[in-house]
């Protein structure tokens, strides 16, 4: 099998490209991504040289360039991890998003329809299904909760989505889209919660918390979510959403507390500054369909998966020191300057 694997340069995408190659030796990746401020060619190094492996620098808003690869590469299967990932950039600057996350899945799949009704995989987003009330703790997102969204990049998935289920249908591509919940884990780009907070914290810098803290999102150690796309890659129905999550629900405010304890830091470090416009209160995932048909569990418990990440910040100061170093601090000194 040749799979083309887009964004493999970031967090999910490389967790999944180092999955699948320890899973399925025999079978071939090639890499597709643009490498954007969320991609990193070091992310990949110890794949480069695998010769079932090839890295290819292309967006996937560029027609012709893909074009050329499935007409070269013939891939098996396409699995769809580029995206512009971060709600605050959204929020900021939606139109990019729109542009790679809708364009780029449409460009895509044009490309599974014409050389030759290729399997096609959409890593989609809880997000989609905008967020359940604090004070019902019942509720939980299925697959047939109602698409809902709240921010330009939710709204952006949501549509990707819409468009996957319309190829399908339209022009009956074989596709599956899966929705998860907050992934962490190595090489997790630090403008998100859990990494920009054990990279303030080792610099005894302030962990600047949105409004109260106590937002709700539903972790997910992210190797269990690879698990769980290639379940859906080799077992799921055609046309089908498979949820995914792990149901591990914490406020922020306890994540950071416990990344604190963790790293000896005091919480005197937590400043809580203005929330994020539109924020989703809590995320939590009903993950019964994947486990009843795919036999899914997770299997790191998130007191191990958490200590595992931190240990890995510790020991790879040379992956995120070089990315903190550069536009980064621009990007933090206008999202958080002042804020
Ligand atoms: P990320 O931002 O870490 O990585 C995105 C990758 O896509 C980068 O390597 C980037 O260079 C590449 N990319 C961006 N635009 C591109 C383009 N136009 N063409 C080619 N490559 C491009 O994101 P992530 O956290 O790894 O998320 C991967 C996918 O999983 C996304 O689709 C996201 O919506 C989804 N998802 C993420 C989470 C999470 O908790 N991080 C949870 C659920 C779903
Ligand atoms: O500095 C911060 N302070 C803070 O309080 C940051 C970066 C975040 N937060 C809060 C906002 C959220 O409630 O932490 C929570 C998690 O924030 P993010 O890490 O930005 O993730 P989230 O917005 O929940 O979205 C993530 O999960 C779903 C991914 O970035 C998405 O790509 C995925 O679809």
């Amino acid at each position: 099998m040749t799979y083309i694997v887009t964004g493999g340069a970031g967090f999910i995408g490389s967790n999944f490209i180092f999955y699948m190659r320890s899973a399925h030796p025999d079978d071939r990746i090639v890499c597709l991504d643009k490498l954007t401020y969320a991609g990193n060619l070091s992310t990949l190094k110890s794949v480069m040289d695998d010769p079932h492996f090839r890295f290819v620098k292309l967006d996937i808003c560029d027609r012709e360039g893909v074009y050329a690869l499935f007409e070269e590469e013939k891939p098996d299967a396409v699995i769809n991890f580029a995206a512009e990932s971060h709600v605050d950039r959204s929020i900021e600057n939606p139109s990019i998003f729109l542009e790679t996350n809708i364009i780029g899945t449409s460009v895509l799949m044009d490309a599974c329809r014409i050389f030759g009704n290729i399997r096609y995989h959409q890593v989609s987003t809880d997000e989609v299904y905008g967020d359940l009330p604090l004070d019902r703790p019942d509720l939980f997102f299925t697959e047939e909760t109602p698409i809902h969204t709240s921010s330009p990049y939710s709204s952006s998935k949501a549509g990707a989505d819409l468009l996957v289920l319309a190829y399908k249908r339209t022009y009956g591509l074989p596709v599956t889209i899966s929705r998860c919940s907050n992934n962490y884990g190595p090489y997790h780009f630090p403008e998100k919660l859990i990494p920009l907070m054990i990279i303030n914290c080792l610099h005894d810098k302030p962990l600047p918390v949105y409004g109260e803290g106590l937002n709700v999102r539903d972790w997910l150690y992210v190797e269990d979510h690879c698990k769980a796309i290639d379940l859906v890659l080799q077992k799921g129905r055609i046309g089908e959403v498979y949820n995914i999550g792990g149901h591990n629900e914490m406020r922020n405010i306890d994540i950071v507390r416990l990344i604190c304890a963790e790293l000896h830091k005091p919480e005197s470090l937590i400043t809580h500054v203005t929330d994020r416009k539109g924020h989703d209160m809590r995320y939590a995932i009903d993950p019964t369909k994947i486990h009843n048909e795919l036999g899914w569990l997770p299997e790191t418990k998130f007191e191990n998966g958490i200590r595992q990440t931190i240990a890995w910040y510790l020991s790879h100061e040379d992956w995120w020191s070089e990315i903190i170093s550069g536009e980064y601090q621009n990007y933090y000194q206008v999202m958080y300057a002042n804020r």
